[in-house]
Order: C-alpha cells, then structure tokens, then sequence
C-alpha cells in the first residue's frame, strides 16, 4: 500500500527522529452542521468534535489502483495548497486520512455518492468509485477552518469538525456551458474555470466550438476551418483556436476533476465562419464575409447537399476520437435561414452521423420540432412547447432556461458585463426556482440535468466570464446536486457569504451581489 505524508516541519526543528510525537488535543467545540457546504450534502450528522487536520497527516488508500493513488495524490496538493505548509515527505502518522472505495456499503450506490466519516484521528473517505471519492474530497475541503488554531498543539491545527456526511447528487448532469466562439478563450483560461467548478460538484462542461463569428476547433481533414474560420472573434479582435492537442489537454484536465468535456458544433445556422472557410458549404447563396457583431440566425448549410454531410461526418468522426464523453452537441438552434422541412431532414441525417460515430445527439430545443431518436438529448432554453414535445416523444430534456440559467443576463442594469434579452438575472431570482415545477407538464424522470450557459459576445477573458459565471453558477450548482426539499434561499445566502473565502484563494473575480453578506 503506498502512502502519502506532510512533511512536519516543526519536527525538522524540534527532532530529527522520524517519529511524530503523540498528539494530545482538547478540540473546542465544534459543530459540523455549521459549516458552509455548497452544494448542500443530504445528511450532516455532528459529534462535536474535530479531525486534527496538521502539517503530518498519512493518507491511505485502501485498494492498489492507479486512479485512486492519483486522486491520493490530489488531495495532499490540494490540503498543501489550502493550508500553506511545505510539501510532502514521507513520514508515518497517526493522524490518517482514508480514501476507501468499497462496494459494499448499501447508502454509496450512485456512482458519485461519498460518505465522509470523521474522527479524531481518522477521516474517512468513503465511496464506491474514484469520482465518489474526488466529490467526497471537495466537501472535505470546504470544512477546512480558515484559520488555523495555533494554541492547541505547538504547531497549526485546522481542526475539521467531526461527524458523518452522506451525499448523492439529485441529478447526474450538472454542466455548464462556455462560449468559446463570440470570443475565444485560452486553455489556461479554461483550466481555471474547470478548477472552480469542480470545487462545486459541477461535471459537465458543454463547449461552444463554433458559431458565425468562429471555428475554435482543428479538424484536420478540412484545415481552413480553423485557419480562416478561427481568425475573427465579436468586435474584431483577433479570435483563436484549439489545437487538437491543445482540446485534448482540455479533456484530460477536466477528465482528472471528474468533468466530462461535451463539445458542440453549431449548425446548420450559425455556420457563417465555416461557410467563410468553405464557402461551397452554404446554403444561403449571399457572398460570405467574416462576421463580428452580435446578431443571429442569418446563416445556413446547404441542407440538400451531399457533400454537407460528407463534411459533417469527417467533423463528428473527428471530434468523437478526441472525445471521451458520451454526447456530441450539434447546436440546431435558431435557424432562421433555414426552411423548416430542410432543418428537419437535416437534423435527422446528422442524429445518424452522430450514432455512426457512437455519440448521443445533443441539440437546442428547436429539434424537437424534428423527428429524434428517443436517445437524442433535448436542451430546454427557450420553449416550453419544444421540451414538452421532447417528453411526449421519451427524450430526456437538459434544463437551460435562459430566464433562470443563462449567465450571460445582467444582474440588474447596473451590470458591467451580459446582455439583457431574457431579463435581468439576479443571485436569488437564478437560485431560488424548482426545475421539476418550471415546465407544467414535466416531472424529475423526464430531466437529465441541468446547464447554466455562458455566451461570450460581452466577454473575453477570466476576470469578465468570472463575473457573471459566478456566484449564479454556484446555485447552479446546489440546484442540480442537493434535495429539492433543502433549497431555501435564506439559508443558501448565508452559506454563499462565508464562501468569500474560498473563492478569493481560487482567485475568483465573482459578483459581490448586495443580496449576500460576505463574509
Ligand atoms: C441565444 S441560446 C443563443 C445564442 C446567443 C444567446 C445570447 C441559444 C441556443 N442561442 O446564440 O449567444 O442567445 O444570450
């Protein structure tokens, strides 16, 4: 079994035995239950005492698998990040934390379900799978102190309050979207983001790959798409593409935090810079010029051509190798340009490209107006007419609603950043809604998840997606993972005022909405 040690710097001081000197401590007081989790876990159980989180702590796994001394791994740089001590050596302790993933036990029967079992000197993580387990470390982490209690031993202690959490998530999608399109985002820009959302159980991140104003992504068997159709971004500014080296990495990133990569293909509107790139795939017959404003549903593929189609099954074959996730988005959205009686042949022809390439087809809402496999996923973000044919026909609707979820709405008109087409989105409007009640009609069975998409034509960098991503994301968050029965704003808003803290160590650039407190 191998093991993980702190380095014990006071001991290097003290000692240069190699043994921990037994550690005796009068914990104060805790209370489990008052520590700020989000998303909020299904149970908290305090016993008033505390886990001696210090610089000498074993980690232990209990099984030999590469994945689970990788997350083991994880969490000792994530616990030398948080606390600020000096890196690891190896070195036996008294004080364990245990990664256990164990079949067994009958409450762990999600996949991402975790217990947390915490003791004096054993902390305990319990869980059947690495992702239960990694789900597991992020609540570990949100109940470090602080600041460290420094009169308890003569070395810092974080004393993390004992007691017994147990978790599952009410829905197994719980995303979001970034586009990478209007304006074009860094994968270092990406990884961030990626960090922050892990931290929120979030496991889905849905890329916008192209639109009118960009192709973001290499697709070798047609070059120019990214070498003409990446040149332009909204506003002129020079826009930017993804390698596929470079969208690997991104995969690989988010795969090591448990989030899977879903990328999407915007068509056939809003193809302006493909057609710019190949212009034999338009279907519109205007000359095609680069675009950068603002404006939609004005381009098209060219529906009854063969070739078309051709192209979209060397994109799909492409993007599925690259892809590990299950799903292949192909936008469908307002297509404007399009005759009807073409878009609906044209979403059924490319829903068989992408099975032939072993993807579930997602779409905006607009496909369910075709006829769609009953696999094929539907993305609710404007009518309630569209995710309601999608139930009657037995597909699964991802929520987006654009009112509640868009995280491109302003705040209120005072917002530096967002657009404001479906309404001013504040903290507590974005939160406090229930998606099983949103749509008359459609019940829990019926949802697969839910996705707060961020649209980028007023944004371009970290410091503005930041802005409006967070703190709305973060409800996001607890509204997918946690029981309808413990949302409640009042409390929520308090929670979300002591998570200042965290979100200022991950250098988050977050709205400091008046509604909240912080702390
Ligand atoms: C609607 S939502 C769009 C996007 C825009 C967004 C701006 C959707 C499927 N289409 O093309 O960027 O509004 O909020």
């Amino acid at each position: 079994m191998k093991k993980y040690f702190f380095f014990l710097g006071w001991m290097v001081f003290l000692t240069t035995a190699c043994q921990p000197e037994p550690l005796k401590v009068n914990f104060p007081k805790t209370d489990l239950a008052e520590v700020a989790v989000i998303p909020q876990p299904i149970s908290v159980t305090p016993t008033h005492t505390a886990f001696g989180l210090h610089q000498n702590i074993d980690i232990l796994t209990n099984i030999q698998a590469d994945s689970l001394q990788e997350l083991s791994t994880y969490l000792s740089q994530s616990l030398i990040a948080i606390l600020g001590i000096p890196d690891t050596l190896l070195q036996e302790s008294p004080f364990k934390i245990h990664l256990d993933i164990n079949d067994t036990i009958p409450t762990l029967d999600a996949s991402e379900s975790y217990q947390l079992d915490i003791k004096e000197e054993d902390l305990y993580i319990r869980s059947k799978t690495t992702e239960g387990a990694f789900r597991g470390i992020q609540t570990l982490l949100q109940l470090i102190p602080e600041q460290s209690n420094d009169t308890l031993a003569p070395f810092p202690i974080w004393p993390v309050p004992s007691g017994v959490i147990q978790d599952a998530p009410q829905y197994g999608y719980r995303g979001t979207m970034l586009d990478v399109a209007r304006h074009f985002f860094t994968v270092e820009e990406v990884k961030k983001h990626i960090d922050i959302l892990s931290f929120y159980k979030i496991n889905v991140l849905h890329l916008h790959l192209s639109d009118d104003q960009g192709w973001r992504i290499e697709i070798k068997s047609w070059p120019k798409l990214a070498q003409v159709g990446g040149q332009t971004e909204v506003g002129g500014t020079p826009g930017g593409y993804y390698t596929q080296e470079d969208y690997k990495k991104i995969v690989a990133y988010a795969q090591k935090k448990f989030i899977t990569i879903v990328p999407e293909i915007d068509m056939p509107g809003h193809t302006n810079a493909a057609s710019l790139a190949y212009p034999s795939l338009d279907g519109t017959g205007k000359t095609i010029k680069p675009y950068t404003g603002m404006r939609v549903g004005f381009s098209s593929f060219n529906t009854r051509d063969e070739a078309v189609y051709a192209f979209i099954d060397d994109v799909v074959r492409e993007m599925a190798e690259i892809s590990p996730g299950p799903y292949f988005h192909i936008g469908g959205d307002e297509s404007h340009a399009t005759k009807k009686a073409d878009y609906r042949y044209f979403v059924e022809r490319v829903e068989g490209i992408v099975k032939s390439h072993g993807k579930r087809m997602m779409g905006w809402d607009e496909i369910a107006t075709t006829n769609l496999s009953t696999s094929a996923v539907v993305q609710f973000w404007n009518s309630t007419d569209n995710a309601l044919k999608a139930t009657q026909n037995g597909n699964q609707v991802l929520f987006s609603p654009a009112k509640k979820m868009y995280l491109d709405m302003k705040y209120d008109s005072d917002s530096k950043f967002g657009l404001d087409w479906a309404g001013h989105i504040t903290v507590d409007s974005a939160y406090a809604w229930y998606p099983y009640k949103y749509v008359k009609g459609l019940t829990t069975e019926n949802i697969l998840g839910l996705e707060a998409p961020l649209w980028s034509e007023t944004i371009s960098n970290s410091a503005e997606l930041e802005y409006l991503a967070y703190p709305r994301v973060i409800g996001h968050a607890e509204l997918a993972w946690s029981e309808p029965e413990k949302l409640n704003w009042e409390a929520y808003r308090k929670r979300l005022a002591k998570h200042a803290r965290h979100l200022e160590r991950l250098n988050v650039n977050f709205y400091r909405s008046p509604l909240v407190n912080w702390e």
